[in-house]
C-alpha cells in the first residue's frame, strides 16, 4: 500500500528513472567563438538550447529560492524534477535520510521519492546547506556527472572558509593587481552594485562562508559608524549566499578613534571601549564574524607596545565578541627588527609559549612557511606545535611573489604542498591539513584564510588562470584532502567547457606552471630575492635596507665559498623548532629535500647534487628549466587558438608572452648576480645573460601595482 512505504525511496526513484530511458547525456558547453570576457568564473550559464530543470522549494527561505534559481538557470536537462527542501521538512521526515552526518552546511543530493513523486533532492540542515547541495549538482553536471546517477554526499571539514581581502578605504588593495577594491566604500551603503551578488554566488559555490573586508593593515575609520553601515549594506547582500562579513581591527582604534591615552589590553577603559564598538557592530550585523588582527608587525600596534602577550592582546578582542558568537583571529606574522634572531624563528618563538593561554574562540592564524608567501617555503613550525589553539591556515591567493596577475602560475598544487606536509607531531601522518582541520587534537574551531587575488577588472582575478586560485583555495578551505590535479581539472571544465583537448591543455599548462616560477625566480628552497617594496622583478643584490632582515641578501647569504642560509645547528638552528624527525631530517643536507636545500643549508657551490651535478650548475638547468617550462606553455596555449573564445585566449596569450620575457629577465639578472659573487662562469652551451649586473640594478617601477 503506498502510505505504508517510505514516501522516499533513493533506490526506487532511481531504478523507475533509468527504465523509463530518460537517462541524458550531459549537454556541452560550447567552447568556442564569441567574446568571453571572463566575468563569469565557474557559473557560465549553461547551454540555452537546453531545458532547464523543474524546481520545487519545500519551506521558505531567501536561501532557498536563490539555490532555486541557480539550479533553474544551470541545471540543464534533468531526468527528474528537482526538489529542495531543508532536512528537517515534514515532507522528508519519513525517509530516515543520513543527513545528522551532515552537520551545519554538508549537503546530501540523491534521487527519492518526495511526496509521491521521483525526484533530485538536494537537501541539508540548514539553508545554506542546501544552497551549497545545489551548487554541487550544477558543479557535477558541468564536470560531465550524469545527472540520472547523482548522489553526492558533503561535509566542510573546515568551519571558518574565509577570504581576505586587503583593501584599503581610498579604494586600492595592497597587494592587488586586478584593479581597484571591489568595494566602492564611497557609494556604500546606499548604492549595492549587482556585483557584490555575483561575487557571493562565485563563493558560495566554492563554499566560502566569510569574507574579511579590510586590509590587515588596517585603518581606525574603518571601525567608524559610517564604515560600520558600510559593512554591515555588503553584510545585507552577502548573508543569504551563507558568508559573514569580518573586519580587520587596528589595535590602537580607542585612541585614533576613541580618544583614550592607551590600547593597553588590560586597561579597563580599553576593554569597555572594545566591548562597546563590538555591541554596536553587532547592532548592525546580527552576525558578525568577527576581527582579524596584524598586531606589531611591519609596524602595526600591538599589545607588545604595553608589554602584553599576545594572547593577552587577542583575549581582550575575544571577550568583546564573545557574547554575541564572534571570532578573533589573530595572525602570527610578527617579526621585528629589534629581535637579531633569525626571521623565519620569530614567529614560532613568541607564540609557542602561549599555547593554552588563548580564549576559547581565538583563532591563530598562521602562513604557510614561516617568513612571507615566497614561490616555495617549508611549511610554518608552529603547524603541530600549538596542540592547544585553533591554528588557522593562511594563504596568499594574491601573487605578489609570483608574478603579479600576468604570470601564470597555478596555485593549488603549492597549497596541497602544505596541506599534505606532515608535522610529525603526533607520528606520521600529522599533517597540516590535520592540524588545520582539527582532526590532530580535536579542536571545533577550525579555519582557513586566503588572501584575495579579487578587483574591479571584468574577470574579476586579472588573468582567466588566476580565477583558479580563488577556485582552489576554497574548494580546498572546504575539503583540503582534495587534489590540485583534480580541482583545476575541475575548474577548467566549468571555464573553457568539456572539450578534452582544451582542458588537458590548460590542465598540463596549469600543473606546471608553479615550478617554473620557482625555477626561474629561485631555485632549491632560496626565497625573497625579489626588489623592494613593491616587490616585482628581481633583486638578489638589495643590501642597503634599514631592516637586516628587509635585504634579500640576508636570505641567500652568498659569498665565494657558497650559498643559502644556516638553519642547522651552527647556524640559527631553525630546524630545532620542527618536531624532532622533520627537525633530524633538515639537519642534514643529504637528508633535506633538495627543493628546500638552500632554505636550511649554506653549501659550497661545487656541492654535489643528486643528479651528479654541482649546486651551481644544478641551479644554471633550474633556472633554464623555468623559462623553457614557460615557453611550453606557450606552445601548448597556440595549440588550443582554434578553441578557446579569441578575446580569453589572446589575453592569455600576451600574458604568456609577458611572463616568457620576465622569466629570462629573474633567470639572467639572478645569474649574472650569483657570478658576480662566485666567480664561475656558466656551463658550456648555456645562454649568456642579455645584460650586465648595472642594467638589472638600474630598472625602477615606481608605479607598479599593489604597493
Ligand atoms: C607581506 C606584504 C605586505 C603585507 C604583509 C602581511 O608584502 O604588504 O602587509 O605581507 O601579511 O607579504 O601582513
Amino acid at each position: 500500500m503506498l502510505g505504508m512505504e517510505r514516501r522516499i525511496s533513493r533506490i526506487g526513484a532511481w531504478s523507475a528513472c533509468l527504465l523509463a530511458g530518460s537517462v541524458l547525456a550531459i549537454g556541452a558547453l560550447p567552447g568556442t567563438a564569441l567574446a568571453n570576457d571572463g566575468y563569469d568564473l565557474w557559473l557560465a550559464p549553461a547551454d540555452k538550447g537546453a531545458a532547464a530543470a523543474e524546481v520545487t522549494v519545500i519551506g521558505d527561505s531567501q536561501t532557498l529560492q536563490l539555490a532555486a534559481a541557480e539550479l533553474r538557470r544551470d541545471l540543464t536537462a534533468a531526468p527528474l524534477p528537482v526538489v529542495l527542501a531543508r532536512a528537517d521538512a515534514p515532507e522528508l521526515a519519513a525517509l530516515g535520510l543520513p543527513t545528522a552526518m551532515l552537520g551545519a552546511e554538508g549537503y546530501l543530493v540523491c534521487a527519492a521519492t518526495v511526496a509521491g513523486r521521483p525526484s533530485l533532492l538536494v537537501t541539508g540542515n540548514s539553508d545554506t546547506g542546501v544552497l551549497y547541495g545545489a551548487f554541487a549538482a550544477i558543479r557535477a553536471q558541468k564536470t560531465g556527472g550524469d545527472l540520472a546517477k547523482l548522489d553526492l554526499t558533503s561535509t566542510p571539514k573546515v568551519r571558518l572558509r574565509v577570504l581576505n581581502h586587503w583593501d584599503n578605504l581610498d579604494g586600492s588593495v595592497e597587494r592587488g593587481y586586478a584593479g581597484q577594491s571591489l568595494w566602492d566604500w564611497w557609494t556604500l551603503p546606499d548604492f549595492k552594485d549587482p556585483r557584490y551578488t555575483d561575487y557571493a554566488r562565485a563563493n558560495a559555490a566554492l563554499g566560502i562562508n566569510g569574507t574579511v573586508l579590510n586590509n590587515v593593515n588596517a585603518s581606525p575609520d574603518t571601525l567608524s559608524a559610517a564604515y560600520i553601515a558600510k559593512a554591515a549594506a555588503l553584510a545585507d547582500v552577502l548573508r543569504p549566499w551563507g558568508i559573514k562579513v569580518y573586519l580587520s581591527a587596528r589595535f590602537s582604534a580607542p585612541i585614533e578613534l576613541g580618544g583614550l591615552k592607551t590600547a593597553d589590553p588590560l586597561d579597563p577603559q580599553v576593554q569597555a571601549w572594545w566591548k562597546a564598538k563590538s555591541d554596536e557592530i553587532y547592532r548592525a550585523i546580527p552576525d558578525f564574524g568577527g576581527f582579524l588582527v596584524k598586531a606589531n608587525s611591519e609596524g602595526q600596534p600591538g599589545p607588545r607596545d604595553y608589554h602584553r602577550t599576545h594572547a593577552e592582546g587577542a583575549n581582550m578582542l575575544a571577550a568583546a565578541v564573545a557574547p554575541h558568537g564572534g571570532v578573533v583571529m589573530w595572525r602570527a606574522f610578527v617579526y621585528a627588527e629589534t629581535d637579531p634572531d633569525d626571521r623565519a624563528k620569530q614567529a614560532y618563538s613568541e607564540f609557542k609559549p602561549l599555547d593554552g593561554k588563548f580564549a576559547d574562540n581565538v583563532l591563530v592564524q598562521v602562513k604557510n612557511g614561516a617568513i612571507d608567501f615566497q614561490p616555495r617555503e617549508p611549511f610554518h613550525p608552529l603547524f603541530g606545535a600549538m596542540p592547544k589553539t585553533p591554528m588557522m591556515l593562511e594563504l596568499q591567493i594574491t601573487k605578489e611573489y609570483l608574478g603579479f596577475a600576468t604570470h601564470l602560475a597555478y596555485l593549488g598544487p603549492l597549497f596541497e604542498e602544505v596541506l599534505e606536509a606532515d608535522t610529525r607531531a603526533k607520528g606520521k601522518g600529522s599533517t597540516v591539513a590535520k592540524v588545520v582541520d582539527g582532526a590532530l587534537e580535536g579542536h571545533d574551531l577550525t579555519g582557513m584564510a586566503g588572501v584575495a587575488n579579487i578587483g574591479r577588472d571584468r574577470d574579476w582575478s586579472g588573468s582567466t588562470f588566476n580565477q583558479a586560485n580563488w577556485y582552489a583555495f576554497g574548494r580546498l578551505a572546504w575539503d583540503p584532502t582534495l587534489s590540485a590535479e583534480a580541482l583545476a581539472r575541475e575548474w577548467a571544465r566549468q571555464t573553457f567547457g568539456d572539450d578534452p583537448r582544451v582542458v588537458d591543455t590548460a590542465v598540463s599548462m596549469m600543473m606546471e606552471s608553479r615550478e617554473a616560477v620557482v625555477d626561474y625566480t629561485g631555485p632549491f628552497g632560496l626565497a625573497h630575492l625579489m626588489d623592494t617594496g613593491h616587490h616585482y622583478g628581481p633583486g638578489p643584490w638589495v643590501n642597503d635596507l634599514a631592516r637586516p632582515e628587509w635585504n634579500p641578501i640576508y636570505y641567500h647569504k652568498a659569498d665565494r665559498s657558497g650559498i643559502g642560509f644556516d638553519r642547522t645547528r651552527t647556524g640559527s638552528n631553525a630546524v630545532a623548532q620542527y618536531a624532532p624527525p622533520v627537525a633530524r631530517m633538515l639537519a642534514d643536507p643529504r637528508t633535506t629535500p633538495e627543493t628546500e636545500l638552500l632554505w636550511f643549508h649554506h653549501l659550497a657551490w661545487d656541492w654535489k647534487m643528486k643528479s651528479g651535478r654541482t649546486l651551481w650548475q644544478e641551479m644554471v638547468v633550474r633556472y633554464d628549466r623555468g623559462v623553457a617550462t614557460v615557453a611550453h606553455m606557450q606552445r601548448q596555449w597556440d595549440g588550443v587558438k582554434d578553441k578557446v573564445d579569441a578575446e580569453r585566449w589572446s589575453k592569455t596569450a600576451t600574458y604568456l608572452a609577458i611572463q616568457h620575457n620576465e622569466a629570462r629577465w629573474w633567470r639572467d639578472a639572478s645569474l649574472v648576480y650569483w657570478m658576480s659573487v662566485n666567480g664561475l662562469s656558466l656551463p658550456e652551451g648555456s645562454l649568456a645573460p642579455e645584460h650586465d649586473l648595472a642594467w638589472y640594478k638600474a630598472q625602477r617601477f615606481p608605479y607598479a601595482p599593489g604597493h
